[in-house]
């Protein structure tokens, strides 16, 4: 019997973070938890791209678009909807998680969510806060972690 599991360490990996400036205040503060998340994972700098968009709508066709470069091991997808801000907020969030998992499943690259999907402004910034909780950190931590699972996976695939 074989288990494979990832690490929590990525030094050699690269990813990419598709952000979207939409709410930025919140997105730019699950961007830090992500850059600090990888940092602590001993990722370098320089293996790590940020793809800024518009907004979430526009986070799939860019996670797709990075994914299809074959030059990342997982894509970070970072967004903020708030229901009170917008009237689509079901379909946006609706859409765009489904595509992501769409775009991941497409390519094979691990795509991790560090969307949020909130009610009020207060939760969202409570998601972005610096520390433990921060969804942009828990979303950097997983895609760590499949990356190096996947490395693992074709390491092995000769035995
Ligand atoms: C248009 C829009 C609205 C109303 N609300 C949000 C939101 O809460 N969060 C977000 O990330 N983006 C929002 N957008 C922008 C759309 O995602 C998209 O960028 C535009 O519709 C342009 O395609």
């Amino acid at each position: 019997m074989k288990e494979l599991q990832g690490s929590r360490t990525a030094s050699g990996c690269r990813f990419a973070i598709v952000a979207a400036r939409f709410n930025e205040t919140v997105t730019d503060g699950l961007l830090r938890g992500a850059l600090e998340a990888l940092a602590e994972a001993a990722v370098r700098d320089e293996d790590v791209t940020i793809l800024r968009v518009p907004g979430s709508f526009e986070i799939p066709v860019a996670a797709l678009r990075v994914a299809e470069t074959g030059e990342v091991d997982a894509v970070i997808c970072i967004g903020c909807l708030i229901k009170g801000d917008t009237m689509h907020f079901e379909y946006i969030a609706g859409s765009a998680c489904q595509a992501i998992a769409n775009a991941a499943g497409a390519t094979g690259v691990p795509m991790t969510l560090g969307v949020l999907t909130t009610l009020t402004e207060e939760q969202a910034m409570a998601r972005a806060a610096d520390g433990p909780d921060n969804k942009g950190r828990e979303a950097a931590l997983a895609a760590v972690e499949m990356a190096t699972l996947f490395r693992r996976l074709q390491e092995g695939a000769g035995e």
